[in-house]
């Protein structure tokens, strides 16, 4: 039986993975500062140590007798990281360089979230992990210095990664009621209620939506490929949705009528995401599963 770290386990994707890690039977540790996760999420028989990631003398108790680290603790929103660029930067960036500083002194192999945010202004679509990477927010400039710390950690200290760029993750426990949430949980929750919801520009951007649930299984297969080479993977379906057919398969499969308005669009927001899954699919032996109809379906029952 391995002792597992999961920082962030209190959040969205992270409460998805300890369930994953309890029922395969692992010990499962969290820590959690329950800034944006909430201790209902703590998944049963999971301990949870409520501090910061970005302290070390916190990160390395929290690492004391652990087997492995899955680390997702972050500030998950490119809004938040335009409103408090130092304030994000401290635990998205700081933070993982603290993680990877007590991982290498305890050798402990970490896996961390990166994101597709690292691409930023790359061009061709769809994007796959050896295109250059152009972030045009702060948190996509914190995820890449958190995949460079990688390699240094790995090159420097002989420390195994492997980072996971996820796309647009969504499902059961994303927080709907936060204005930092994902897109996902927000028109599901109001429009379930009959409320409207509000696009942020023209709404022909599109992203690329990956259910949690794929997430977790790529968590899992992604731990017997750390290595000091620090690979990274992107997370996607590689299916395009704009945010105008988002709303409209919400509608439609609540059934319920859409009242939908129009707002600026965001700052320093992406117009186009839409990952290449190959690497993935190859590497770890995966691809997602779960339409966008069917992980709709069960957000939706979730609520
Ligand atoms: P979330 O906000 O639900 O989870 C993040 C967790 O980290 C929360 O429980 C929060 O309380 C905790 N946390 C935040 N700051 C902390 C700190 N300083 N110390 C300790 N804990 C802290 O978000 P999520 O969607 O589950 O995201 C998980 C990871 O995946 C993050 O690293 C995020 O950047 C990354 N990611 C998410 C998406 C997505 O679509 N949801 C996309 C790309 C990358
Ligand atoms: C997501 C991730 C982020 C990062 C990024 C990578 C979330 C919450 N964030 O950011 O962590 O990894 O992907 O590129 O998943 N929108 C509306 N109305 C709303 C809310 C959103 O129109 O009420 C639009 C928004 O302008 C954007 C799209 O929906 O075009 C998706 O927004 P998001 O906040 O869900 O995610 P994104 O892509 O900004």
């Amino acid at each position: 039986m391995a002792t597992i770290l999961v920082t962030g386990g209190c959040g969205f994707i992270g409460s998805h993975l300890c369930a994953a890690l309890r029922a395969r039977g692992d010990r499962v540790r969290v820590l959690d500062d329950l800034s944006t996760g909430s201790e209902a999420n703590l998944a049963p028989g999971a301990s949870l140590l409520i501090g910061d990631v970005s302290r070390p003398a916190t990160v390395r108790q929290a690492l004391a007798g652990v087997d492995a680290c899955y680390h997702l603790a972050a500030i998950a929103s490119v809004e938040r990281g335009v409103q408090d660029w130092y304030g994000t930067h401290c635990t998205n960036l700081s933070g993982t360089v603290a993680l990877l500083d007590a991982a290498r002194l305890h050798g402990v192999p970490v896996v961390y979230a990166s994101s597709a945010a690292v691409y930023g202004a790359a061009d061709a679509l769809p994007l796959h992990e050896g295109v250059a990477t152009r972030p045009l927010s702060a948190y996509g400039a914190d995820k890449l210095g958190c995949e460079q710390h990688a390699l240094v950690a790995g090159h420097t200290h002989g420390l195994r990664t492997a980072g996971l760029r996820f796309f647009n993750v969504y499902g059961p426990r994303q927080d709907p009621r936060s204005p930092y949430s994902g897109v996902i949980s927000i028109f599901c929750d109001r429009i379930t209620r009959g409320q409207p919801v509000q696009v942020f520009g023209d709404g022909e951007q599109t992203r690329d939506f990956v259910y949690v649930a794929d997430v977790v299984r790529m968590l899992l297969a992604a731990m017997p490929a750390a290595s000091t080479a620090a690979p990274v993977y992107n997370v996607c379906s590689g299916q395009p949705t704009s945010v105008l057919e988002l709303a409209a398969l919400i509608a439609d499969l609540s059934g319920q009528s859409l009242d939908l308005s129009h707002a600026a669009p965001r700052a320093a927001e992406i117009r186009h995401s839409l990952g290449q899954p190959a690497l993935a699919r190859r590497e770890l032996g995966l691809q997602p599963q779960t339409s966008l109809r069917e992980g709709l379906a069960e957000t939706l029952a979730w609520l």
